[in-house]
Parts: structure tokens; C-alpha cells; sequence
């Protein structure tokens, strides 16, 4: 397994997050890193491959040109204008209310957001080019038969083709998948294993044949993305029926998690994708924060090894899992048994 990292991820740190009516230390931040390279550490998990600079094609090919030139110039227009702090945006369009962002730095930024856990710092645009890097080099190794992880934060699943959202700005497994079909893969499938539904990889896909998608996470009527993430969302137009979801109550436990996992496994097999994403959120454990199911750590090298009896050239894109000391055991768990113990 090899693994891309970058310490750039430390250019990207929010000062507060907006919570559930508070101001409060964010919960995707850079300790979530020492504590992932602490644990996987513990593991063997000691050396980090750096990832050559891909061009910035490789972004555009699933995100607008134009979120890209406000997240490059957020923060020195959100400073031009006055306003303190980071860009956290807080007024959103009604749906498509307009086509075209207006003018002040403020309103803009609610345009390419969907919810306001999210900012742009100073230096964000570096660490997310970095870490982007990471995942592209990831998928580079997959298809060239070495296994591979982006070690790598913040994450980028519910990132949408023109909106930042859930502490995600660039949808670094989109990218990836991409960039897998880019790079001679005929059919990519992407599967998500975050707590989280992956709004943001759905919407990219969304109307797509050639990226199937498959998502477990916490039922939208309680969590987080909330519009999102529904069984009878499977695609449209060309993309009909590339489209899983797999929404399961709060308490969940393995064994209902690992039968919606099968459940996804075959249908990744149906699609006769000839690579893999996945995108590894590890928010699914017991004593995680903010969400809701009770994984225990041995059952991560569990379903690492399901995913590996689909024989796919795989990436593993690092997604949630937030302040735990169990992070980097649960991470080296998905690896290990990927690998094979
Ligand atoms: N009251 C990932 O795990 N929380 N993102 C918003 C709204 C957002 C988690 C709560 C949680 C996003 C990648
Ligand atoms: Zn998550």
C-alpha cells in the first residue's frame, strides 16, 4: 500500500467552526492529521510518498472554472472588502434563484456553498492544490497495480462541481476517479464509506455511465448533507441507475453496515467498473463526535477485506473521522485488511 501525504494539509486551518448555533473549535482541523499519523504509525504505517504537481486540468475536469477562481481569490476579497475573519459564508441562493454570483465577496461566497461549516482561509487554495496532488498520484499508482491511500485533509466528498460544503472544497475523489478514466479506465466506480452521504461525488456523476457510485451513511431525515443521499436517488438521463444509496438509521452497528456494504460490493461488480475510489471516512466508528454508528475497530480490517475481494485497481481517498484516538487504528484496519492482514 502506498501512501501520499503532504504536510501542505497544515495550510488549510479554519479558526472556528459554526455548530449547531455556536462558534466552537472546528472539528476539521489539523490535530485530526497528528492524530491519523500517530496511529498509523503505531501500525508500520511510517513512510510517505510525496506527490509530483498534476496540472490544474486535472481539478477543472469536474470542477467549474469559475468555483475555482473564487476559492483562488476568496479570502484577498473577503480582506479587500473589510470583513474579519475567514470566508464563511452565510446567505445562499435559493436554489438556481440566479445564474451568476453577485458582485460582493459576501453573497458570492454563499453562492458556491451549501452550508456554513465551511471556509476559506489565507492559504487555503495551497493545501487544497497539495493534497489534490495526493489523491491524482494515488490514482496514478492504482492503475499502474500498486494499491494506494491519500493520507490526506480536509476532505473533499461533499464538494459539489461549483459549491464547497460539510469542511469539504475540492471533491478530491472525484478528481481522482477522473482522472482514473482520463488515464485509460473505461469504467470507474466510487465507494463511500464515510458516515456522510457523498452529495458532492453524486451530484458530479449524477448523470453519468461511466462513474458508478455507491454511498453508506446516516439517513439524510437526521444527518448531515439532510437533501441528500436517498434511496430512490440513482441517476439520470445517461446516468440512470449509476447511482446507489444506502441510507441507514442512527445506531447502526457492523452487521447492518456490512449487509448494505455486500449490497453495494455487488452492484460495484454489475457496473464492470475496472477501477476503484474509495472514498474512506472512518466517522462511522462508535465514539465518533458528530456522528451516529457504532463500528467497532476490528471491523474495519473487516470490510477492508470485502472490498478487496472485488480484485479492482483501488485508491483510497481519506474522508471524515473526526477527534478520536482511534483514528489511525481504524484507518491501518481498512488498510491491513485490504492488503490481506
Ligand atoms: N449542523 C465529513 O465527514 N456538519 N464531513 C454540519 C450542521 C457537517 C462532515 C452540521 C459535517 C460534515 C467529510
Ligand atoms: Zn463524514
Amino acid at each position: 500500500m502506498k501512501i501520499y501525504y503532504t504536510d501542505k494539509h497544515l495550510l488549510h486551518s479554519p479558526a472556528k467552526e459554526l455548530h449547531r448555533g455556536e462558534m466552537i473549535t472546528p472539528h476539521e482541523a489539523p490535530h485530526r492529521m497528528a492524530l491519523l499519523l500517530d496511529g498509523l504509525a503505531k501500525h508500520g504505517f511510517t513512510k510517505h510518498l510525496s506527490a509530483p504537481r498534476h496540472d490544474i486540468s486535472c481539478i477543472t475536469a469536474v470542477h467549474r472554472s469559475d468555483y475555482v477562481a473564487f476559492l483562488q481569490s476568496a479570502w484577498t476579497r473577503w480582506k479587500a472588502a473589510g470583513y474579519a475573519g475567514d470566508v464563511l459564508p452565510m446567505s445562499y441562493p435559493y436554489h438556481a434563484r440566479r445564474a451568476a454570483p453577485p458582485q460582493d465577496i459576501d453573497g458570492a461566497a454563499g453562492y458556491y456553498s451549501s452550508s456554513a461549516d465551511t471556509v476559506v482561509t489565507k492559504t487555503t487554495w495551497d493545501a487544497l492544490t497539495a493534497i489534490a496532488d495526493c489523491a491524482l498520484s494515488a490514482a496514478d499508482s492504482a492503475l499502474n497495480g500498486s494499491a494506494a491511500f491519500a493520507l490526506i485533509r480536509p476532505p473533499g466528498h461533499h464538494a459539489g462541481a461549483a459549491y464547497m460544503s460539510g469542511y469539504c472544497l475540492l471533491n478530491n475523489s472525484a478528481i481522482a476517479a477522473q482522472a482514473m478514466r482520463d488515464n485509460g479506465a473505461k469504467r470507474v466506480a466510487i465507494l463511500d464509506v464515510d458516515f456522510h452521504h457523498g452529495n458532492g461525488t453524486q451530484d458530479i456523476f449524477y448523470a453519468r455511465d461511466d462513474v458508478f457510485f455507491a454511498s453508506i451513511h446516516g439517513h439524510p431525515d437526521h444527518h448531515f448533507p439532510y437533501f441528500w443521499g436517498h434511496t430512490d436517488e440513482t441517476g439520470e438521463g445517461l446516468g440512470h441507475g449509476f447511482t446507489a444509496n444506502y441510507p441507514l438509521p442512527p445506531g447502526t452497528a457492523y452487521d447492518k453496515w456490512a449487509q448494505a456494504l455486500h449490497a453495494a460490493l455487488a452492484r460495484i461488480k454489475a457496473s464492470r467498473a475496472d477501477a476503484l475510489i474509495v472514498s474512506l471516512g472512518v466517522d462511522t466508528f462508535e465514539l465518533d463526535p458528530i456522528s451516529a454508528f457504532k463500528l467497532k475497530t476490528p471491523d474495519y480490517a473487516d470490510y477492508g477485506a470485502h472490498i478487496a475481494k472485488l480484485g479492482l485497481p483501488t485508491a483510497f481517498i481519506m474522508e471524515g473521522g473526526y477527534g478520536v484516538a482511534e483514528i489511525g487504528d481504524n484507518i491501518a484496519g481498512v488498510l491491513k485488511g485490504f492488503s490481506g492482514g
